[in-house]
């Protein structure tokens, strides 16, 4: 006989309040004992919340972005199998490490159902979950402890492994670049398009050779560091990014000669208030302005890539050196902030990037980057679009040089920047339009006000 169980949150260890990132159930779904029901994420860990019956989910109680906590209702099943209810594993404390640990496998005891089951479902487990012992098929040449270090599910590494997907060579798209089944699909679909040439591994995707593996000690004394959780990340987005973007970057020179006089004296004037003007905040507001003027600056293309996302809003991403590397918080609407909102608000993203006390939520939803290395040096240089933003600028550091006004040279603070485009939304005019519009209005502080 068929009962309806609600499967609630079990307990999670000393995380309360945690973020949905996943629904991996939808009413209809049938599920077994074990399958998961939802990925939830804290800053430490993620962790899939598994169902302790099987059944029909005839209600998703939650949805993605929700906040959880022990006891709360994420499912209701119809169970026709009354006995599968498990027992309480061993809690599987998430941990700093948790993402990159073996999780301990959950134990399976029985305990008898009461006809008005109230579930808690099995200990989560923090991905990646227990592997079956992963054998690669003779033609996939997977390594195998890279592809459980895979951001994925589980159920996805299963079903990657049915069809012999390497799993490191897939893009996530999901939160925090997880791996969602869409991307295995397409990943698939890409290969069967190109006859299995198109790989992401670096040389075979482009039809070259890969990499040699090199013996540097063969010329003298080395020493090897493993690249940081966020240069792995961002390394792999910015690779893709550099390979599948046709980029064109247009340099160009802003006059800011009396932006920096007025920055100068704003700096002055707010100094009681601790409130502290860098060029970049200007920057800022001439870009949500720049993105007003020329809205294909402010899309993305979908999925498809046949159809722009035109954005009605203004939020900018600042990339911020860390000591573990490159993150890219965003400021959000900027066209309706003062300059000194911005600089407060710039500030304050500066400091948590670099205390790593960001959330996911923090680096989401940017509509256009700006990468500044003007406060380091350098003259110019090419940034890469920050996907799936169609553009990014880049400044480096101002310089006083002389400028010819048409019957002598007068000394001008002339700071460059480098506006790197994806060139299938915007054309060459289209990105000298823009970057003169932003030397335009910077040359002036008052025009970033109209
Ligand atoms: N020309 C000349 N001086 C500049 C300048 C420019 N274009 N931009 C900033 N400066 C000056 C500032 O005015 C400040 O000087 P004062 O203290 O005398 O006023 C100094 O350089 C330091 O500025 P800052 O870098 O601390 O502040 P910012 O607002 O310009 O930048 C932030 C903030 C977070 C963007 C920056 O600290 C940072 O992390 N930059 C690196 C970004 C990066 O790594 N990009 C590369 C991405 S690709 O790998």
């Amino acid at each position: 006989m068929s009962e309806m169980v609600e499967i609630k949150v079990p307990d999670i260890g000393d995380f309360d309040e945690v973020e949905i990132i996943e629904v991996l159930v939808a009413v209809g779904d049938v599920v077994a004992v074990e399958d998961s029901l939802i990925t939830v994420e804290t800053d430490k860990a993620t962790m899939e919340i598994p169902s302790s019956h099987s059944g029909t989910v005839k209600e998703v109680k939650v949805k993605v972005g929700d906040t959880v906590s022990k006891g709360d209702l994420v499912v209701v099943l119809e169970s026709s199998a009354a006995t599968d209810v498990k027992e309480q594993a061993p809690a599987a404390t998430p941990a700093e490490t948790a993402k990159e640990e073996a999780p301990k496998p959950a134990a399976e005891s029985a305990k008898a159902p009461t006809p008005t089951a109230v579930a808690e479902a099995p200990k989560p487990t923090p991905s990646p979950a227990p592997e079956v012992e992963y054998k690669p098929s003779p033609t996939a040449n997977i390594n195998p402890d890279r592809f459980k270090s895979a951001h994925a599910s589980p159920a996805l590494r299963k079903f990657a492994r049915e069809l012999g997907v390497d799993l490191t060579k897939v893009n996530g798209t999901g939160r925090n670049s997880r791996i969602v089944k869409e991307d295995i699909q397409s990943f698939v679909k890409q290969v069967m398009e190109t006859g299995g040439r198109s790989n992401a591994a670096g040389g075979t995707a482009l039809g070259v050779e890969p990499m040699p593996e090199i013996d540097f000690s063969k010329f003298g004394e080395v020493e090897t560091k493993p690249l940081s959780k966020i240069n792995k990340l961002t390394g792999k987005f910015l690779h893709r990014n550099w390979v599948t973007i046709p980029h064109v970057t247009q340099f160009d020179e802003a006059d800011i000669t009396s932006l920096e006089a007025f920055r100068k004296q704003s700096n002055k004037d707010y100094e009681k208030e601790g409130v502290k003007f860098t060029l970049l905040s200007f920057i800022m507001k001439a870009m949500a302005a720049g993105l007003k003027k020329y809205p294909r600056f402010n899309s993305s293309l979908d999925a498809s890539g046949e159809n722009l996302i035109m954005k009605n809003y203004f939020h900018i991403g600042i990339a911020v050196d860390t000591p573990d590397g490159l993150v890219v918080p965003v400021v959000r609407d900027v066209d309706k902030k003062s300059i000194v909102d911005i600089s407060i608000e710039l500030r304050e993203i500066s400091i948590k990037a670099r205390e790593k006390k960001l959330m996911p939520s923090d680096m989401q939803g940017g509509c256009m980057s700006i990468s500044s290395l003007g406060g380091i040096g350098g003259t110019k240089f090419t940034p890469i679009v920050n996907a799936p933003e169609v553009a990014i600028m880049g400044v480096s550091k101002a310089e006083i040089k002389p400028v010819w006004n048409g019957s002598e040279f007068e000394p001008k603070l002339m700071c460059p920047l480098s506006l790197s485009y994806d060139h299938r939304v915007v054309d060459g005019a289209e990105g000298a339009r823009f970057i003169t519009y932003i030397g335009h209005l910077l040359a002036d502080a008052r025009r970033l006000l109209l």
